[in-house]
């Protein structure tokens, strides 16, 4: 086999070099956490690692490796000890409970394949550059989650009348210093409101792809909230408290919202739903594709509560569109993969883009919409090759 000389990784595209570099056997530099082959650094410590494209769907067709899900991550990652951890469930409910892990799994089991998406996927695409973490593509996954309803834990505890928000909170905790900053150091936390906290996407997930949950990805107990953001999903989870008002936290406000206007008054809002999207994964910018040939372009199509109902793929930067057919029932909260045959009819660059339209109607916008900060990245991006 012909290795690449360290010349030809350093010459090759900058989004590839990457994950080449970091998956290369030895080159964990000493004190630093083992390298994960085949993902892309955007911080080291605390570590957030993110999925090239063609490692978002593993051999299954469907779910993301456990070992190429992307890690987002505020601060270092806590360990628990298992023979002190418990699952509080406390404030405007009738009977605080605490649940040990084999507690839970007395309970009434669910398994749900839901597809989780940063709200900051994409961010690298945005001009003027914007501050967060760089995220290309491959900010979202998807895994089976094995573990109990939200609603079933809820139901033990007993939420009072007047119940508002249930609030997740991590063990995970440290101060942001960068302006706005947190009031000291604080846990990681996420309210969500009582009315999506019961709905059977809502799930605390104790297994991920059929296995226990990496200590990366919130061992031993995480939340996942079919169909929001992926900040909502609180990992390392070790207290649940209902709230008798909205929960005003750091991570629904100083950071992850946005604004939504009525008439011209615009309002801080917390990010909540995953928004459509349909992304190429077949292909990455720069790519040489010969031409006059038919090539298959494929990729991922999403849209949180709703499904990927329709994807119309362009090879042409935009100009003309072609309807792709969809394989397969779109389902809500978990995406779909599509593929699409196309013949490059002349040569030089060429910018393929995709489109996704979910069932409920909502098309992804031509252009970016500031009032979403730096969030909620879902106009659309192209993926320039060069036809040769
Ligand atoms: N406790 C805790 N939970 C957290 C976070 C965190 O920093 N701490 N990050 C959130 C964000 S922003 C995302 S996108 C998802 C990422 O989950 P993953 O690392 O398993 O992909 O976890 C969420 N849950
Ligand atoms: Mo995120």
């Amino acid at each position: 086999m012909n290795r690449p000389s360290r010349r030809d990784l350093l010459r090759a595209a900058p989004l590839a070099a990457v994950p080449l570099l970091a998956g290369r056997a030895g080159a964990q530099r000493p004190g630093e956490p083992p390298a994960f082959p085949g993902m892309t650094v955007r911080m080291h410590e605390p570590r957030n690692l993110e999925t090239p494209v063609a490692h978002l769907v593993g051999p299954d067709g469907k779910t993301t490796a456990t070992e190429h899900f992307y890690i987002r991550s505020h601060f270092a990652q806590p360990t628990v000890d298992m023979k002190a951890w418990k699952l509080r469930v406390e404030g405007h409910v009738e009977t605080p409970t605490e649940f040990t892990l084999d507690d839970l799994k007395k309970l009434t089991a669910v398994k749900k394949g839901l597809t989780l998406e940063c709200a900051g996927n994409g961010r690298v695409f945005l001009t003027p550059a914007a501050r967060g973490l760089q995220w290309g593509f491959g900010g979202v996954g998807t895994a089976d989650w094995e573990g109990v309803a939200l609603a079933t834990v809820l139901e033990k505890a007993k939420p009072k009348q007047g119940a508002a928000d249930v609030v997740l909170v991590g063990a995970d905790k440290g101060a942001i210093t960068a302006d706005p900053a947190s009031p000291g150091p604080i846990h990681y936390d996420r309210g969500i409101p009582l009315d999506k906290a019961v709905k059977p996407e809502c799930v605390l997930a104790w297994g991920m792809n059929g296995q226990p949950l990496t200590q990366a990805h919130g061992f031993p107990l995480r939340a996942v909230i079919g169909g929001w953001y992926g900040m909502a999903a609180v990992k390392w989870l070790t207290k649940i408290v209902v709230t008798d008002r909205p929960h005003h936290g750091f991570w629904q406000t100083f950071d992850y919202s946005y604004f939504t206007r009525s008439g011209d008054l615009p309002m801080l809002t917390p990010v909540t739903k995953i928004q459509p999207k349909a992304i190429i994964t077949s292909h990455t910018e720069g790519q040489r594709v010969a031409g006059g040939n038919e090539v298959t372009v494929s990729g991922l199509a999403w849209s949180g509560e709703s499904a990927a109902k329709a994807v119309e793929f362009s090879g042409d930067g935009g100009t003309t569109w072609v309807k792709v057919e969809l394989n397969a029932k779109a389902e809500p909260f978990v995406w779909h993969p599509w593929s699409v045959k196309w013949t490059p009819k002349r040569t030089g660059p060429m910018k393929l883009l995709a489109r996704c339209t979910d069932a409920a109607g909502n098309t992804q916008p031509d252009k970016r919409d500031p009032d979403r900060r730096t969030y909620m990245i879902n106009h659309l991006i192209p993926v320039e090759v060069v036809v040769h």
